[in-house]
């Protein structure tokens, strides 16, 4: 379905005053407003295709009625999210989950909702029907050649496909590991994927990046052959310029300080980008922002503080996407929050007063910096986010909208309550 601009222009109008109010109140005394409001509009953030239906755990799924039952009804969800806050102008495809049967013409559907290929996504963590060999035990990682074979043939294809599409970036998540001691020679099974990991690198068009994502444990519980931030980026500095270590925010060990690996990364050129997620316990996938989002604010303090340093582009030099997938909230509403939150943490990341925390830091005035950075992040950023939403052509209030024009009831009336997204 496509949602009509006039209903998101009546809604904006009737909240207007208040939004003005409010507006007012957190902007007078912000010296940089335009400059930060134009940094808000042009920040986009990737929807991953798998997060469009209810996720599932291995324990069960709960569908929720209308799921998108094929890529065009993703890409129509994605085009609803994009049309209420303007800010999730992109798709990250899983293949084979989401393999275009015609390519011209899903670009075409997705331009016609304003949506960009973001990087490609290859799965070797599960065995697809009609698939020769196995990846029970790994597959880049395979101590059988032919399996390892198998896994960079997938690679090279989900390259083709994103192409064709005009993704400029591949995503290779390994679930390989170990579940015993002794299972794996650590050794053999790095430089085996190393070897792999080369093969598709020299595949890679000159224009894109590879990104090489690490997981600390899940599904392998001894040992995961791409584990951290250390071992990703050992990958990334011997495959050369084109690969980058992605961070996804649930792939650590408990309290580890992301906002550092994040800012040691950038300092070395190696950050690829996030995958956004929030959790409590380990790889939980819940809501961008919905546990720890002062987390949040710091990563992104971090991020801003050293793409300054290093004169880049906020919108488009390092890739930004969704990575969640749950089993309790409607996909689109979730996926509408998750949004919020990043806004939110990086608007409040643009209000830091670098100036005087660097002042602060040369003379060790640790009360101080604390000050400043908590001074940002207690400010009620909401209202600035909406601004830009508003101008961009987008909603004041997104949620308020997608219940309210009962979005999720037109979904299930023209799509049935019984589909399941592709997906885990
Ligand atoms: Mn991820």
């Amino acid at each position: 379905m496509l949602l009509n601009k006039r209903l998101i222009e009546e809604s904006n109008t009737n909240n207007l005053a208040a939004h003005k109010r409010s507006y007012e109140y957190v902007a007078t005394g912000i010296n940089n407003i335009g400059a930060i409001i134009q940094k808000l509009v042009d920040f986009q953030v990737a929807i991953p295709s798998w997060a469009l239906g209810t996720g599932g755990t291995r324990f069960g799924r709960f569908s929720g009625g209308g799921e998108p039952g094929n890529l065009e009804q993703k890409i129509e969800d994605i085009g609803l999210l994009h049309a209420l806050n303007q800010s999730s102008g992109a798709i990250s495809l899983h293949i084979p989950w989401d393999i275009p049967s015609d390519a011209a013409e899903t670009r075409k559907l997705a331009a016609m909702h304003d949506i960009k290929f973001d990087a490609v996504n290859s799965n070797t963590f599960q065995d697809q029907a009609n698939q020769p060999l196995s990846y029970k035990f790994g597959s880049l990682q395979h101590v059988d050649k032919a399996v390892r074979k198998q896994a960079i043939e997938h690679n090279i294809e989900v390259i083709k496909q994103g192409e064709a599409l005009g993704s400029k970036a591949l995503t290779v998540w390994l679930a390989d590991g170990s579940c015993f001691p002794g299972q794996l020679n650590f050794r053999k099974a790095w430089q085996n994927t190393f070897e792999g990991l080369q093969e598709i690198y020299a595949a890679l068009p000159a224009d894109w990046k590879i990104f090489v994502e690490y997981k600390a444990y899940e599904p392998n519980f001894y040992s995961t052959t791409v584990g951290d931030w250390g071992q990703s980026y050992l990958y990334t500095s011997k495959l050369g310029p084109q690969a980058f270590t992605l961070v996804d925010l649930g792939h650590h060990l408990p309290n580890a300080n992301i906002e550092q690996i994040v800012s040691l990364l950038m300092m070395e050129d190696k950050l690829a980008g996030f995958h956004f997620n929030d959790s409590k316990y380990g790889d939980d996938d819940l809501t961008v922002g919905s546990i720890n989002p002062y987390q949040l604010f710091l990563i992104f303090n971090e991020l801003v503080e050293g793409m300054d340093a290093k004169r880049m582009d906020h919108a488009t030099d390092l890739a930004w996407m969704i990575d969640a997938s749950h089993n309790v909230k409607d996909p689109l509403e979730d996926l509408l929050q998750s949004i919020e939150a990043i806004m939110i943490a990086y608007a409040q990341a643009l209000m830091v007063d670098t100036p005087a925390l660097k002042a602060a830091q040369e003379i060790n005035d640790v009360v101080k910096a604390q000050e400043i950075l908590q001074a940002a992040y207690r400010t009620d950023v909401r209202p600035l986010v909406a601004e830009a939403r508003m101008i961009s052509g987008g909603a004041l209030q997104p949620l308020q909208v997608f219940r309210s024009l009962k979005i999720r009831e037109q979904l299930i009336k023209e799509r049935g309550q019984s589909t399941v997204a592709t997906g885990l």
